[in-house]
């Protein structure tokens, strides 16, 4: 299997982040690539396909945004990674503020997600690698992974949070409609819910998004992910959601993903992409699932099993000493 990454993505060191009230180190570290690598086969680096296919997903003034807020951060006579502490929530709109402080929280969902002096030039590889990955399976590979991080799944179309600042996942999707293919499914198996990817697909036919997630009545991010959420327009049907129970373990996680997997044939998509997260790991330090080592192998093998040309694209997963087994585990089927 190929595997894409690019060293630059190691650039993006936040110092921490805010959690529950209180300041502690940032979970989502260089360290996990480190995990990944020793159990993988070699990486290739992805080659430059430019910033076309990100602003194909992400809207230009957020582009904008992101490449600049660290500098600005900086001129506004700060020290440590750029951070919010003001959201407009439900009165957001297209103002021009002349604070980086206002514009954090114009584009930010969450105050655990920092902006640190190299993040744009990591989240611009990291994208990079996505693509690479659906290049490749495009170009006629079974299925090819993008070892990505910081990871993409928060992220919207205007919006960081999540550890995620750009959304590999969407990127790679609509370069894989750009290129040709009619239909796309998603299939984000985080612990988390993959908001940014189902916002920026909400209104689309062509793009399937299914997610099997904590429920977030209990979990991040709360306010996306409900099973009631089923995309609108042309989208009406085109997202599902799988909110699970804190505590939920392999046999009742199969179940959900067999009804996942049944949705994703019967739309009969061209081409399978998969945020996965090994943040559902037993052991996880910030979440609440009870899948172990061996349980990738079965949920790689159950979704393998669907027969489709697959891209898969890293999320989380934050339990760094068993993060590369977890990953090569799952990989495996493919
Ligand atoms: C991609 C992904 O898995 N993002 C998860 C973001 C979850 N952020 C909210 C949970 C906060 C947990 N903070 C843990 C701090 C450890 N030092
Ligand atoms: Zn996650």
């Amino acid at each position: 299997m190929r595997i894409f990454f690019d060293e630059r993505q190691l650039l993006h060191v936040p110092a921490r982040e805010l959690h529950n009230g209180d300041w502690t180190d940032y979970a989502e570290t260089p360290a996990r690539v480190g995990s990944i690598r020793k159990a993988i086969d070699a990486v290739l680096a992805p080659r430059d396909f430019g910033e076309g296919p990100i602003a194909a997903v992400h809207s230009p003034d957020y582009l904008d945004f992101l490449k600049h807020a660290a500098n600005r951060w900086r001129d506004a006579g700060r020290t440590g990674d750029a951070i919010g502490y003001v959201w407009p929530v439900v009165r957001r709109r297209p103002l021009k503020f002349g604070r980086i402080d206002a514009d954090l929280g114009q584009y930010s969902m969450d105050a655990s997600t920092p902006l640190a002096a190299e993040t744009w030039t990591a989240a611009y590889w990291n994208a990079q690698s996505a693509i690479a990955a659906v290049d490749a399976v495009l170009g006629g590979e079974r299925s090819a992974f993008a070892l990505c991080r910081p990871p993409g799944h928060h992220a919207g179309p205007d919006y960081l949070g999540g550890y995620c600042y750009l959304n590999n996942i969407a990127i790679a999707a609509q370069f894989a409609i750009d290129a040709g293919q009619k239909r796309v499914a998603i299939l984000d198996v985080d612990y988390h819910h993959g908001n940014g990817t189902q916002d920026i697909f909400w209104e689309r036919g062509d793009v399937l998004f299914i997610s099997l997630h904590a429920d977030p009545v209990t979990d991040y991010p709360f306010y996306w992910g409900h099973k009631d959420e089923h995309g609108e327009g042309d989208g009406t049907g085109h997202t599902l959601n799988f909110p699970l129970p804190r505590g939920t373990a392999i046999d009742a996680y199969r179940v959900a993903l067999a009804n996942a997997l049944s949705a994703i044939r019967t739309f009969e998509p061209d081409l399978l992409l998969i945020s996965f997260g090994a943040d559902t790991f037993a052991d996880d330090p910030i979440s609440f699932f009870q899948i172990h080592t061996k349980d990738y192998a079965v949920i790689g093998a159950d979704i393998a099993a669907l027969g489709l040309p697959t891209a898969i694209i890293m999320e989380g997963g934050y339990a760094v000493d068993a993060l590369g087994e977890n990953t090569a585990s799952f990989l495996a089927s493919f």
